[in-house]
């Protein structure tokens, strides 16, 4: 079988210290499942001219891992400017953080075409290359341009926009067309995906769709399909319920003294909706005072994206918030929230959601939301808490049986806060063991087992198994009960 080769922005190595982030979550599964070669950034930038980096190789078991450093000033202007600043805005809808510059948008090719020149020694013939998200749109095009005839493969772990907000960006039409340099194109959700082919249609009339998702280009067929990325169920479990029976996270189930815990654990970034939130469970203190000092509001939040003027602006009003909350609500022996900025390992995390009565996940938009994921599987299906879930993250078109709210309505978010922890046991069992049935239906091996196979079908000029999955995607957003 030919061999895997993984690209995306960053590289993490296995057993580095817990980072943050569902792509490299995602990717460590796909090797684990089929080896291979992962190539990206190693974290480190190095200062002076820039010329094409070579890959530092690592091996791991099966797993080869390929890191190149990248130069300071145009990495600072792919990175922070035109990936962070420019494509995450518009790829989540939010117009208003969305800008464009130039020279921004230069660096993010010119990065792209490094990445291209760093990785072509290291290629074999026969390789699938699977390509991970907006950082590099542009990399199979580049690829190609260099001779490289390999499946290529592109996985958008964000979600995609509609054509309206898409073409706010100059070089909208550039960036599709480099995309259909690829042979696959995967999205989290059908929306996704229906919005991505409907942008082509309106910027590039030359090509020719067909209702089965292909795209016929130059002579070329590229597909693009639906891969909902999924978690490894079993191992969360194992992994939680181990982290929960010592150290730190039974340290955390003591110091809680019988209050229920609330549990959020993100990114700190404005697409996951922690201003809201934090508002939300401000207004359920205010409306609901029965439950003061019998709740403990956890919020895990990450740092990182600091350059990026949102990013810090962000985690000031979010300290801002929840010093609020805590100046207004505190007792001498109760902390209403507790806002903790320090990563932790990941089986520390999924010990500490085992715990949580209610998780609060609530971005106002998201490709899929691990967390949402993790927390179901987390749980202890005896006495499990329940998901208070955004209807516009991904992952509300599977977990149906979370309770559904929308991210901006305060109201309606406080309110589902009630009823989670009012939620009688036989309930929570319910909807539990259907929200777990979801899991394993798409689970992370159904992932990157259908997206290679799609790539390898691709290869030997099969026809590729990308249709759309149609779970509950088809149902209203609506909450239910029972
Ligand atoms: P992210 O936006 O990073 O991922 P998410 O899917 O929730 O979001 O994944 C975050 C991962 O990092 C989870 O595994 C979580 O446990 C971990 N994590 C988060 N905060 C942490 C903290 N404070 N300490 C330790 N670990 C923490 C992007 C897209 C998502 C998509 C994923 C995967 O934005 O929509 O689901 O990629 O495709």
């Amino acid at each position: 079988m030919s061999r895997l080769v993984n690209v995306s922005n960053r590289v993490i190595l296995p057993r580095a210290v817990a980072s943050a982030g569902g792509l490299a979550v995602g990717i460590n599964a796909a090797m684990r499942e089929s080896g291979g070669l992962w190539f990206g950034w190693s974290g480190r930038t190095v200062a002076g001219a820039v010329q094409t980096p070579s890959a530092r190789v690592v091996r791991r078991g099966s797993s080869t891992y390929a890191t190149i450093d990248l130069p300071r000033k145009p990495f600072d202007l792919y990175y922070n400017g035109f990936a962070n600043g420019t494509l995450w805005p518009l790829l989540h809808t939010f117009l208003d953080r969305f800008r464009f510059r130039h020279e921004e948008h230069e660096a993010y090719l010119e990065v792209n075409r490094l990445f291209a020149l760093a990785l072509l020694p290291l290629l074999q013939p026969g390789d699938a290359i699977w390509v991970h998200d907006y950082h590099l749109m542009p990399l199979a095009a580049q690829l190609r341009a260099l001779g490289v005839h390999s499946a290529i493969g592109f996985f958008l772990h964000v979600p995609f926009p509609g054509f309206d907000v898409w073409r706010a960006l100059p070089a909208h039409a550039s960036l599709l067309r480099a995309l259909l340099a690829c042979d696959v194109l995967g999205f989290q959700t059908e929306p996704d995906r229906v919005a991505f082919v409907e942008a082509v249609r309106a910027a590039l009339p030359q090509c020719r769709i067909s209702g089965a998702g292909s795209i016929e280009v130059a002579g070329r067929t590229v597909l693009a399909g639906v891969y909902p990325i999924g978690i490894d169920p079993a191992a969360v479990q194992a992994e939680a319920a181990k982290a929960a029976g010592g150290g730190q996270v039974h340290d955390a189930g003591l110091g809680l003294q019988g209050r229920r815990l609330i549990i959020g654990v993100d990114r700190i970034d404005y697409s996951k909706g922690l201003l809201q939130r934090f508002e939300a469970y401000q207004h359920f203190l205010e409306t609901a005072p029965q439950y003061r000092s019998a709740v403990t509001y956890l919020q895990l939040a990450q740092l990182g994206r600091q350059r990026v003027h949102a990013y810090s602006s962000m985690r000031r009003a979010l300290e801002r918030s929840a010093g609020s909350i805590n100046g207004r609500f505190a007792e001498v022996d109760w902390t209403p929230i507790r806002y903790v900025n320090r990563p932790f390992p990941h089986e520390t995390v999924m010990g500490l959601l085992r715990l949580a009565r209610v998780c609060l996940v609530t971005p106002l938009r998201d490709g899929m939301n691990l967390v949402a994921k993790e927390f179901i599987a987390a749980q202890d299906p005896s006495d499990p808490g329940v998901l208070v879930l955004s209807d516009r993250a991904g992952a509300a078109r599977e977990l149906r049986d979370a309770l559904l709210v929308n991210p901006y309505d305060i109201l309606a978010i406080a309110q589902a806060l009630r009823q989670a922890l009012d939620m009688p046991l036989a309930q929570r069992r319910a909807r539990h063991a259907r929200l777990l049935q979801a899991l394993h239906r798409h689970d992370i091996r159904l992932w990157q087992t259908r997206f290679v196979a799609s790539l390898r079908a691709s290869q030997d000029g099969q026809e590729a198994t990308g249709q759309p999955l149609l779970f509950a995607a088809t149902l209203p957003p609506t909450q239910r009960t029972g």
